[in-house]
């Protein structure tokens, strides 16, 4: 398995509207566990295709606490959103960078397996909101947009700023949660 390089805000690549996968393939396969390697690496609760520069509607998440439960959707599609609810989301594609989103608290959600098949899932809490932030990666969307254009010129100056001193220093990044 290979960990994949993450594309980082304001890439224009993360703009990119995935297209459905005809056929579960081991190619696809083996993209979904380079994901999950990616992700866990990372220290992420999901990844979307889109920010490893693939954009093909799969994504992977694990919200066990143990990071035991690995999940692979293909062509995800929410049959079912209810009950709004505000959550402080994070995103691999923007380091550091925390704000709170309005998603559903509850979802079902339709895709296809690691291996094909076709199944439904319910999701709820932080297990929902990650779907719904990885969804929303295939379209080309990501959390920032739900904010006011104000506060997205802070965060791309921050992002910036940060990456400076991560190349000078190559420290990680500090915590930045913008309200
Ligand atoms: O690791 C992640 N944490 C997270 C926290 C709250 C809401 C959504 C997420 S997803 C994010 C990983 C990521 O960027 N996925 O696209
Ligand atoms: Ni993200």
């Amino acid at each position: 398995m290979t960990t994949l390089a993450i594309l980082e805000y304001p890439d224009p690549r993360l703009r990119t509207k995935a297209v459905p996968i005809d056929a579960v393939d081991d190619a696809v396969r083996r993209l979904a566990d380079d994901m999950l390697e990616t992700m866990y690496a990372s220290r992420g609760i999901g990844l979307a295709a889109t920010q490893v520069d693939v954009h093909r509607r799969l994504l992977v998440c694990d919200v066990s606490p143990e990071h035991n439960r690995p999940v692979v959707l293909v062509n995800p599609e929410l049959v079912l959103r209810e009950a709004p609810a505000i959550c402080e989301e994070g995103c691999l594609s923007l380091p550091g960078i925390y704000a709170s989103v309005e998603r559903a608290q509850t979802i079902r959600v339709r895709a296809l397996g690691r291996d094909g098949a076709p199944f439904e899932m319910a999701a709820e809490g932080l297990g929902a909101i990650c779907i719904q932030h990885e969804m929303d990666h295939l379209e080309g969307r990501l959390f920032v947009d739900y904010l006011s254009e104000l506060k997205r010129q802070l965060i791309r100056r921050r992002l910036e700023k940060e990456r400076r001193q991560r190349a000078n220093t190559g420290e990680r990044s500090a915590r930045a949660t913008v309200t």
